[in-house]
């Protein structure tokens, strides 16, 4: 039989358009659905104002955002596909750069490898210095490290936007469902 190597990713999530909660459920229960993914943990979700090219646009529709850690035997750019073809199905419309969305999923840290593709960077090129998606994640993971970067927990008290908890039901209960 031959050994399927499983390597454990991280996967940020978005959404600022429609009923971002249920989102972000249908999101996270989509993933645990692929072959090849298995979820492991789900942060809490956050409150974040949006952020854009020029800085936070608090006229914007403010995001929720939150972390899942999964193990995948799918590589890193497979995996990509999977969350791209999730956000299709989701009704993701890509229109302006860091436009407003109903799902954004990226693809945060692949078991700390590099990147440098026009379809795929890694670690996240970005990721290291937003507390939407360091506050989750360290949440979720404590000990985190950001390859390249260091500890989540020191890049998150370095970061200056805002996060908000934000109550709801676990994430997590969408994987047994
Ligand atoms: N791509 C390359 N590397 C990756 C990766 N590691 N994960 C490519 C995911 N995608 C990656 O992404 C554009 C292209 O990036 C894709 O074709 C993919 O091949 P996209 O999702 O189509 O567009 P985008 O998300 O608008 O662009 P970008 O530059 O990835 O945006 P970011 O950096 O993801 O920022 N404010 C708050 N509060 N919360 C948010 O979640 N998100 C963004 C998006 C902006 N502001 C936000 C939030
Ligand atoms: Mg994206």
């Amino acid at each position: 039989m031959r050994k399927r190597v499983e390597l454990p990713a991280v996967v940020a999530l978005g959404s600022n358009l429609g009923d971002r909660e249920q989102t972000l459920r249908d999101a996270v229960r989509e993933l645990a659905a692929v072959s090849g993914v298995v979820v492991l943990a789900a942060s809490g979700i956050v409150e974040t104002p949006a952020l854009k090219p020029d800085g936070i646009d608090e006229s914007a529709p403010s995001y929720l955002n939150a972390v899942v850690l999964v193990r995948s035997a799918l590589s890193p750019e497979r995996l990509l596909e999977q969350l791209q073809r999730i956000e299709h199905e989701l009704g993701r419309v890509r229109a302006e750069r860091w436009g407003d969305r109903t799902i954004d999923l990226d693809l945060i840290d692949f078991a700390g490898l590099s990147r440098d593709t026009a379809e795929l960077s890694l670690p996240h090129p970005r990721a290291w210095q937003r507390a939407f998606v360091l506050a989750p994640w360290s949440q979720v993971q404590p000990d985190a490290v950001l390859h390249g970067h260091g500890r989540v927990a020191d890049l998150l008290r370095a970061a200056t936007d805002p996060v908000t908890e934000y109550p709801a039901r676990p994430l997590a209960e969408e994987v047994s469902a």
